[in-house]
């Protein structure tokens, strides 16, 4: 594994083309020009697109140029690692196939410098989203799949972005960002317990890094919506940086 190694995740890339997306999309990519620059690997870990639905034959041209820049990335030496999330589970072979990204569709647990390192994208881990775990089954579901794929894309495409919407509405951390914060830590001190050095997560937006007085380590990714922040592991030493905006 290329070391540095860089971490993002909910970068939420929209489809909608505004102004603000543009922005977002000129930082990104002045992160993606930072690694190409310094090499290494990048791990992206869940919920870069606000929506990903791989049709058969289609994919949305508002995608282009991440795509496009995604594929320079990897032209360039940089091995790109994608942990899937839940706004951007529907892939089928265009992520891992023309592009080479080398995709996970839950977990995954890498070896870094020594240091073991499990990823995941977090969704469905508090006590309070039964109805949400329930969800999610019905939704990656293939029958599920199979149908939304015979929805035109003009049109399913805004539909999912509604839904979209939504679902980001109802994740707001809000004032229960420390409580949050408790009960994912016990997630993390359970996967130190199975031998894991860092826990690196997404989704809940929340950009905080805690390390033990072992040296273990939880890191949670922010997002790209308003903090702008990445994971970095460089010479065995883990950060939480933001990039300037
Ligand atoms: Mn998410």
């Amino acid at each position: 594994m290329t070391t540095p190694a860089y971490f993002i995740s909910d970068v939420h890339l929209t489809l909608n083309g505004d102004e603000g997306e543009q922005e977002k999309r000129r930082h990104l990519f002045r992160f993606f020009d930072m690694i190409k620059q310094s090499g290494g690997t990048l791990f992206i870990v869940g919920d870069f697109f606000d929506f990903w639905f791989e049709y058969q034959h289609v994919i949305p041209k508002r995608y282009f140029d991440v795509i496009n820049r995604l594929q320079q990335l990897k032209s360039a030496g940089v091995d790109i690692h994608f942990i899937l999330g839940n706004h951007d589970y529907w892939t089928n072979d265009f992520l891992d196939g023309p592009l080479g990204i080398h995709l996970h569709q839950s977990e995954a647990e890498v070896r870094i410098d020594g240091q073991r390192i499990l990823l995941t994208h977090g969704d469905g881990l508090l006590a309070k989203d039964t109805g949400y775990r329930l969800m999610r089954k019905v939704l990656r579901s293939r029958a599920c799949v199979f149908l939304y794929r015979w929805i035109h894309p003009d049109l399913g495409i805004s539909l999912a972005q509604s839904a979209s919407r939504l679902s980001r509405k109802n994740n707001q951390p809000g004032d229960q960002q420390q409580a949050m914060f408790d009960e994912l830590s016990q997630y993390a001190r359970d996967r130190w317990a199975e031998g894991c050095d860092v826990v690196v997560m997404g989704h809940y937006h929340l950009n905080r890094l805690h390390t033990n007085s072992d040296g273990k380590s939880f890191l949670c990714l922010g997002d790209w919506i308003t903090h702008y922040t990445y994971g970095k592991l460089s010479q065995g030493r883990l950060t939480l940086e933001s990039l300037s905006v």
